[in-house]
């Protein structure tokens, strides 16, 4: 099924084509595999933005304004929506279709959400190879949409270009106690719902806080917006142009990204081993050790540790 056809189609930004290619993705990492072996020279230029914070905090409508401006721009925007506490996946998720209601019919505008299951091998590693198919189909930007609530959502973020955290005047008083690893991952924060009460004391506490303990050679900007009535958007866009300009005068979206890849060379070498040793390997002594542990006789380290000693004989013997 994957052949020249299918690719030219995806090439073609066909969306039927992109859609199944992600499916594909999805399903298995073999199946993955195979197809980003053809993708992967036409992917790199997509500019790739994450979005992220805690639920509820208007990552979706600010992605949805956002989306629309790029539109405004003539370019075009692929969407991963990924909530790694849903069980649903395959543009399943109700919410975020219906909010985005009004650039989900725009042929410029591509829209796929991700969940847990069907994401064998980890989620962030999917949500990246989906993004890769969507760079590779052309899509001009690309924006990733996570929930900050775990290391995966952490994950996905860190693997865009510009990495957005969206806060809201509520998180105030939370902003002391913020995790590090938000603080980390933010090259720019939102202040969503500045229509609300508190929000120029958090726009304070942060900025202050920013300040004080940023270890990053740039202070993150912070943008407010009311991203319910299109307010402060295309300062928002603005910034991220900014930081993208910053990458690229100090070579560092070349170096972010020749770091992201090795580390995708060696995660990739990690499944392909996994592969081999699972097919090489005899389950019946895989069966025999087991018992032998549980039996006192072993301890699950000596297990594993002659299981590549019998991996090693029987790959000398191949
Ligand atoms: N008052 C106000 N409400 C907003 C603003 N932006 C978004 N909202 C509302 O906040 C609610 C949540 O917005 P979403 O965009 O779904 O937030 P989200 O972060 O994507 O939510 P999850 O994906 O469920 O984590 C919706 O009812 C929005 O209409 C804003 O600037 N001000
Ligand atoms: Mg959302």
């Amino acid at each position: 099924m994957i052949d020249e056809n299918f690719i030219k189609k995806i090439r073609e930004q066909d969306r039927k084509t992109v859609s199944r290619a992600i499916t594909l993705i999805e399903s298995s990492n073999g199946s993955a595999n195979q197809l980003l072996k053809f993708l992967y020279k036409f992917t790199g230029n997509a500019y790739r933005i994450g979005i992220t914070g805690p639920p509820g905090a208007g990552k979706s409508t600010l992605t949805n304004q956002l989306t629309s401006y790029y539109r405004s721009l003539g370019k075009t925007v692929g969407i991963i929506a990924v909530d790694p506490t849903s069980p649903f996946s395959g543009g399943a998720l109700l919410g975020d279709r219906i909010r985005m209601s009004d650039i989900g019919c725009d042929t410029g505008v591509f829209i796929r959400s991700m969940a847990t299951r069907g994401s064998l091998g980890g989620l962030s590693k999917k949500a990246v190879e989906v993004a890769d198919i969507l760079d590779a189909a052309k899509y001009d930007i690309i924006i990733f949409e996570t929930v900050g609530v775990g290391q995966s959502e952490l994950d996905i973020a860190k693997a865009a270009d510009t990495t957005v955290v969206i806060l809201v005047p509520e998180s105030g008083d939370s902003i002391q106690a913020m995790k590090a690893g938000l603080m980390e991952i933010a090259d720019i924060f939102v202040i969503n719902k500045c229509d609300r009460q508190g929000a120029d004391t958090t726009y304070t506490a942060l900025t202050t806080i920013l300040h004080l303990y940023n270890r990053k050679e740039r202070v993150p900007e912070v943008v407010k917006t009311i991203a319910s009535e299109n307010k402060g958007i295309v300062e928002l866009a603005e910034e991220i142009d900014k930081h993208r300009q910053l990458l690229i005068e100090t070579n560092k979206l070349e170096s972010n990204r020749t770091k992201k890849l090795k580390e995708r060379i060696l995660e990739n070498l990690n499944y392909l081993i996994n592969e081999e040793i699972s097919e090489i390997i005899e389950s019946s002594y895989v069966d025999e050790l087991v018992a032998m542990t549980l039996q006192g006789k072993l301890s699950y380290v000596e297990a594993s540790e002659l299981l590549l000693k019998n991996y090693k004989q029987r790959l000398r013997g191949k």
